[in-house]
């Protein structure tokens, strides 16, 4: 059997958003047809994943009346349990609105940040029914696009009040949820609040019920600030925040590109699943990101079997560094040199990084 055969012990999901990318951007329209959820979680089975994770717009299309809400829920529950398939996380569309284009927890409008709570109670409503314990928040157009008229501090403090109100419905609703929040500098927005991971990180401190909050760091959003992902996961593990992890790839510099893991930036990549596999991460793998626009739907089952199968190529890698010979002498040396003074001798570096990079090429 393949050794990088993905399995649902390997806790892999996707975002059915991102299987489902229909390949629109800012200067193009759609080039697939929508995917049917319902197929999405069959393909995925099929490929070996664990799960798929969802907006509240995702699975049920916006104005769908209570009835028809039902009876589309009760039929993805019976294909996710025929596929043996699970919903770790769910997550809210709190961007797509018009309403929201200045803001929906953040907005100046109280009417709007009811909507905006509204729909995420909805969603976590629906991530329960499904089985979820984690809940993203992703605040896609909680940001400025000039700060004229624009009050940051007041926009964080109404943040903060949102965040509050939905951690106060977890426990009315005694919810098995945890919400992670996530990061991104710009884009949709030219500067969005909390940018990073750390900034979410300092702000999880400043909340009512800090506990039932964690972050979902995102590869790409990370490297869009130029920061080091890797880095980025152990923060989060060292405070025990890692709730989940967005799993993709981006050049610096570039628009968001949502790439396909470790298609770009191999060494950055296996340092990310060194972080998770080490650190003990223990939950969903999960990919946001979505095939190449030239993609029909072969090309995005394609792209889905690598992100799989990459991460389990760079897991065996990770396995093989901590075995290699050569490598655990060096770094034992490294540990073991105690002298007062920091030396490139007693660093090692070049050496190491060096073998590191042929254990990638294939060639130890
Ligand atoms: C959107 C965004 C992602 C978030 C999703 C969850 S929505 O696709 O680009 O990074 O994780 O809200
Ligand atoms: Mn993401
Ligand atoms: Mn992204």
């Amino acid at each position: 059997m393949d050794a990088y055969q993905p399995r649902p012990e390997h806790r892999f999901t996707f975002g059915l958003w991102t299987v489902g990318n229909i390949g629109r951007d800012p200067f193009g329209g759609p080039v697939r047809p929508v995917l049917d959820p319902l197929n999405a979680v069959r393909h995925l089975a099929r490929l070996g994943a664990y799960g798929v994770s969802l907006h509240d717009d995702d699975l049920v299309p916006p104005g769908t009346g209570a009835s028809d809400r039902d009876r589309i829920v009760r039929e993805f529950r019976r294909v996710l349990d025929g596929e043996g398939m699970r919903v770790p996380m769910a997550t809210v569309n709190l961007f797509s609105e018009p309403g929201f284009r200045d803001g929906a927890l953040t907005s100046r409008f109280p009417s709007v940040r009811s909507r905006a709570l509204v729909k995420a109670k909805a969603a976590m409503d629906l991530g329960v029914e499904l089985g979820a314990e984690i809940f993203v928040l992703w605040g896609g157009r909680e940001g400025t696009d000039t700060d004229a008229a624009a009050n940051p501090g007041l926009a964080l403090q109404r943040y903060r009040d949102g965040v509050n109100t939905l951690t106060r419905y977890i426990r009315d609703q005694r919810y098995p949820l945890k919400i992670a929040l996530e990061a991104k500098p710009n884009e949709p927005r030219g500067d969005l609040f909390l940018p990073t991971t750390g900034a979410m990180l300092a702000f999880i401190g400043t909340l009512d019920e800090p506990a039932l909050v964690g972050v979902n760091p995102e590869i790409a959003h990370e490297k869009m600030a130029g920061l080091n992902p890797a880095h980025t996961i152990a923060q989060a593990l060292d405070a025990g925040k890692l709730v989940h992890v967005d799993l993709n790839d981006q050049r610096i510099g570039r628009f968001d590109q949502d790439l396909r893991f470790g298609s770009d930036d191999i060494k950055g990549a296996f340092f990310v699943v060194k972080a998770l596999e080490e650190g003990g991460y223990q939950g969903p793998r999960n990919f946001d990101a979505h095939a190449y626009r030239t993609e029909d739907e072969e090309g995005v089952w394609a792209f889905a079997r690598g992100c799989m199968r990459t991460y389990l190529v760079l897991k065996e890698k990770v396995a093989r560094m901590r075995e290699d010979p050569e490598i655990r002498g060096l770094l034992a040396a490294v540990e073991r040199d105690d002298s007062p003074e920091v030396t490139p001798l007693t660093m090692r570096d070049e050496e190491l990084d060096q073998l590191v990079v042929e254990l990638l090429l294939g060639v130890r």
